[in-house]
């Protein structure tokens, strides 16, 4: 199995480990996400029952109050669950097995896209904003994912050409970092069809983002990255933030 996760990440820039997240461990993430979501909605529900699942309370709490479902969201990252799946042990095992040299666990987030597609990325390179230049990224579906439903969009074999230009693009009114139009241009984009469960380890050079969900059920994503000491200027250059810059 390491043998092809380091022959894919090297040939295409990316690989699929199948079944890598148990269902347990999807359902408390989840779990823990709806608890923050009850807690919010009982500000306003008293008296009849909350909606019987995630997806309705969520997008209940985004009717009933945007500010307190994004503040609700800022907090979502620090719950345990994520934290533990984040440096669970299996995850450890596959990143040690790569990097063999010491790393950090960084940006440890959910996300959440339903069909208004407010927080799609554009296509982008991970490697801005992070720590190292030796970085993995954990890409791991709650939800099957598709084309249809939205999912990880990826140009396979992209990262050879390393660090490209990037801009800032308005989107909904949101700032967002991504690739020039121009590194697009006559090349072929996969979206990835992907089980809950299943995991992507992606290289910082890959170009990737996020695709349209276009059904009505949201997908749930847990994403972290993985930054290996090496490549980490922070520790090498005096005048260096710790950040790598978005420019
Ligand atoms: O899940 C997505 O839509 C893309 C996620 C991504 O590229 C990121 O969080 O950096
Ligand atoms: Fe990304």
């Amino acid at each position: 199995m390491t043998i092809k996760t380091i022959n894919d990440l090297k040939n295409n820039g990316f690989t699929v480990l199948k079944s890598f997240i148990s269902k347990k461990t999807i359902f408390d993430l989840i779990y823990g996400y709806e608890q923050n979501l009850d807690y919010c909605l009982n500000k306003f529900i008293k008296s009849k029952p909350l909606p019987n699942n995630i997806d309705k309370k969520y997008k209940l709490l985004n009717k009933l109050d945007k500010n307190l479902k994004s503040r609700s969201y800022d907090l979502s990252k620090f719950h345990p669950t994520l934290l533990r799946l984040a440096t669970d042990k299996k995850v450890e095992k596959i990143i040690n097995s790569i990097f063999k040299e010491t790393f950090f666990v960084d940006y440890p987030q959910i996300r959440i896209d339903d069909n208004k597609n407010s927080f799609l990325l554009p296509m982008h390179q991970e490697i801005y904003g992070q720590m190292s230049k030796n970085l993995l990224t954990m890409w791991c579906p709650l939800t099957n994912v598709s084309k249809f439903n939205g999912t990880l969009n990826l140009i396979p074999g992209s990262h050879k050409n390393g660090k490209l230009k990037h801009q800032f693009y308005n989107i909904k009114g949101k700032k967002y970092h991504g690739i020039q139009k121009e590194f697009l241009e006559n090349k072929k984009i996969v979206s990835l069809k992907l089980k809950a469960g299943d995991a992507v380890l992606f290289d910082p050079y890959l170009i990737h983002g996020s695709g349209k969900n276009n059904s009505n059920k949201i997908r749930w994503t847990f994403v972290s990255r993985y930054n290996a000491i090496s490549g980490i200027d922070y520790l090498n250059r005096k005048k260096t933030k710790i950040r790598i810059k978005q420019n």
